[in-house]
Formats: C-alpha cells, sequence, structure tokens
C-alpha cells in the first residue's frame, strides 16, 4: 500500500478544526486531528508545505518509522506546532491500518483492558451559587466525575469559565484578549468553593479542578495542601510545567494527586516528573503528545511509575482526536481518566462520530480503524475564522513571569 494523496480541512463548525486526510492507492483513508487552538493556521502550513510532500509514496503500515521520520528527521525537532503535525499523521496512519486490517483501533494496541471510559465533565459558574447548581445539573446528567471552576469575586473574567451560557470556549475571535488576574483572590477563594461544593457532591463524585498554570510552586503547595480535605481526584496544571522542578515543592507539602501537561508535546517534558514520582496524570493528549505512536510510548513508562493517563479533551480537540483516545484509553492499562466535554451540535455536521455517553462513561463501537468520518462538503460551509486564547496580565499591569 502507498500514501497516493494528503490534505489539510480546516473548517469552523462552532469553532476551528484542523484535519488531516491521508489516502492511499487501495482507496483507504484515514484521518488525523491536526487542532492547535489558536495556531490553527501554522500546523496546516507546516503539514502541507513541509510533510505531505515527503509522505506521498510512503507505505501507511509503516507507522513506527514514519513517526521518526517526522520526529528525528527533522532537525527543528518538538514544539507545539511541528508535534501537532506529527500527531495528526500518526492517528491518520493508525487509522488507515485498523481499516486495511478491519478491525478497531484498539485491537491493534492491546485489545481491551475495559469495556468503557470513565470520564469528566466540566461544571462552572459566575458565582458560588451558580457553579453548585452546575455541579449538580452534571450529577443528574450521569456524570461521575467533574472538574468544578467558578468565576472569582473581584476578577472580571475567570479563564475557562463562560459568560452568559455560551459553549465552552477560552479562544476569542480576533486578537488575543487581556484579561486580568489576581492570585491572592484566587487562592482565598477556591479552597472555601471545594468545601462547599464537596457537600453537595456528596463523597462518591469524583472533584477535579484546574489552575491552568496560575500559581508559583509555592503558592501552588499552599493550595494542594488547603484543598487535601476535599480530597480532589486531582489538581491540573498547579505551575507552568516547564519548569519540572517546582513539582517537587507541591509534593514535599500535600497529597493532593497532581494531573500535568496539555501543553507538552513529548516525553521528554515528563521525564523528572515521571522518574521522581512527582505527578500521577498524563494530561498531554494524543492530538499534541506525538499521536498513538509516541503516547504508546509515554504511557508505558509512566505506568513503571504507577501514572496514570487523563488526557486533555476539551471541545478545542476535534471529534477525531476523541475518539481514537476512547480506544486508547480502553487499551492501556494504566488509565486514568479521560476529559469530555460534548462538542456543540453543529460539529456533528462535519463530522460524524462512532462513541457515545452512557452513566459517566464513553463508549465506542467496533468500526475498523478510529471509526470517525468528515464531511467535507459540509466542512466548505463553515469557513477558518481567527481565534485567539487570552493573555494574562496581573493586577498591577505586568506579565507573569512564569
Ligand atoms: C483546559 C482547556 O480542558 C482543560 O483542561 O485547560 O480549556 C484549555 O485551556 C484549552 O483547551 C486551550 O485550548
Ligand atoms: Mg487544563
Amino acid at each position: 500500500m502507498k500514501i497516493i494523496d494528503a490534505k489539510v480541512i480546516v473548517c469552523c463548525p462552532g469553532r476551528n478544526f484542523v484535519t488531516l486526510k491521508i489516502t492511499t492507492d487501495q482507496g483507504i483513508y484515514g484521518l488525523g486531528d491536526a487542532t492547535l487552538n489558536g495556531m490553527e493556521k501554522t500546523v496546516e502550513a507546516y503539514l502541507v508545505n513541509y510533510c505531505i510532500p515527503s509522505l506521498l509514496g510512503k507505505d501507511p503500515m509503516n507507522t513506527e518509522d514514519i513517526w521518526h521520520y517526522f520526529y528525528r528527521g527533522v532537525y527543528w525537532r518538538r514544539g507545539a506546532v511541528s508535534m501537532t503535525a506529527v500527531s495528526a499523521i500518526d492517528m491518520a496512519l493508525w487509522d488507515i491500518k485498523g481499516k486495511a486490517l478491519n478491525t478497531p483501533l484498539y485491537n491493534l494496541i492491546g485489545g481491551k483492558s475495559r469495556e468503557k471510559v470513565l470520564v469528566y465533565s466540566h461544571a462552572n459558574g459566575r458565582d458560588i451559587d451558580e457553579t453548585l447548581q452546575s455541579v449538580s445539573a452534571e450529577i443528574e446528567k450521569g456524570f461521575k466525575a467533574i472538574r468544578v471552576q467558578s468565576g472569582i469575586p473581584g476578577i472580571e473574567n475567570t479563564y475557562g469559565v463562560p459568560l452568559n451560557n455560551k459553549p465552552y470556549e477560552p479562544a476569542h475571535k480576533g486578537l488575543p484578549v487581556e484579561e486580568i488576574w489576581d492570585t491572592s483572590k484566587y487562592l482565598n477563594f477556591v479552597p472555601a468553593l471545594f468545601e462547599k461544593v464537596r457537600h453537595v457532591a456528596g463523597e462518591n463524585i469524583h472533584l477535579l479542578h484546574d489552575v491552568h498554570h496560575r500559581c508559583t510552586p509555592v503558592e501552588a503547595a499552599r493550595l494542594a495542601k488547603e484543598l487535601e480535605p476535599m480530597h480532589l481526584f486531582w489538581l491540573e496544571d498547579p505551575v507552568a510545567g516547564e519548569l519540572q522542578e517546582g513539582l517537587r515543592l507541591i509534593r514535599k507539602h500535600s497529597t493532593t494527586p497532581i494531573a500535568i501537561g496539555e501543553v507538552f508535546n513529548t516525553i521528554y517534558d515528563y521525564s523528572s516528573l515521571f522518574t521522581e514520582q512527582l505527578i500521577d496524570y498524563v494530561r498531554m493528549p494524543l492530538v499534541h503528545g506525538g499521536g498513538i505512536t509516541h503516547m504508546l510510548k509515554v504511557t508505558a513508562m509512566a505506568s513503571v511509575y504507577h501514572i496514570c493517563t487523563g488526557f486533555h479533551g476539551a471541545t478545542d480537540l476535534s471529534p477525531v482526536n476523541l475518539a481514537a483516545s476512547i480506544h486508547f484509553n480502553m487499551s492501556v492499562n494504566n488509565f486514568g481518566i479521560q476529559e469530555y466535554m460534548p462538542h456543540q451540535e453543529i460539529v456533528n455536521e462535519v463530522f460524524k462520530t462512532n462513541y457515545r455517553f452512557e452513566d459517566g462513561s464513553l463508549l465506542i463501537d467496533d468500526t475498523p480503524g478510529i471509526g470517525v468520518d468528515i464531511d467535507e462538503i459540509a466542512a466548505l460551509k463553515f469557513p477558518y475564522t481567527m481565534a485567539r486564547l487570552p493573555v494574562n496580565r496581573k493586577r498591577d499591569g505586568t506579565m507573569f513571569n512564569w
């Protein structure tokens, strides 16, 4: 089998998605997610100008060699843009492999370790009351694990908290908006919020919280320590992950489990975090972490250190990534949890999916490969619209220095 064509489809059904479609001489094609929120066009340009010409003529079954060709074969390796492109190529090739062998992706990577994948949803509110109502609504929908974020008194816009019942979307149309952040107000508020949330949710619902890299190591240590009595499933991205040593301070002070890495893109971002057992969950998703080939290695190394998967799954990752993640999570032994925010209804006009939510988990059918298809004609109705993630400043106007 040979790759004879590859194209990048950029569309905006409610938000931007970048999809790589690789076609073979046997008429089989595969899809890979290449969406990098706010930087969609850069990944498209890298794929179209630099990767696709080298892909043509290759045998798509050689996933391992092709992965190394696009990772090690490239002088300027790593980085979010290149790794998203590598991930999309890899995902599309595994999709082709599954279709060629007439079997779902999970069968190619170890078969089923479980029948379904535990997911967590999002509860958000402008204030405590609204947040508590949102938690109850998510429990009502059947979720067993819930990430809780709330507006903070004295901070006008809290990242990741949608206003006026809009769909979750941290990117804003046009150039980046600037938001003001105040860590001391945040730190004073969150433990009290979670005391109330735990009371409403009871002990049987997993609670999670995302700090979005807003704390210094000592601030994060204080937060993790104060949240300990509320038994969080995890505290996510408490610090900016590039300072791996920062995680040592958090561990020294608290047993709150830590998840990190939705902005990471290779195993090397995790090496000391694994070997020193400084974290508990890997957030790096297939779409930014080198696809299935690389994430199998990351997950295998994590398992040696009793660290589990907890992949990023916000709505800015496409249904192709979500479906591939369900296969992956069904298979690996050290699965932890999968983030799940249902995409807006309009996304289904472009992507045809093969998964369903049931009783707190996601299930996938046995369509060969990943199982998601794209309607290219429908995609044309939704042209790309620039949207960027916000920039944060401290109250005194300066930028964060971490
Ligand atoms: C978040 C995301 O889902 C998460 O954990 O951190 O909302 C993230 O900020 C966006 O996906 C960025 O594109
Ligand atoms: Mg996050």
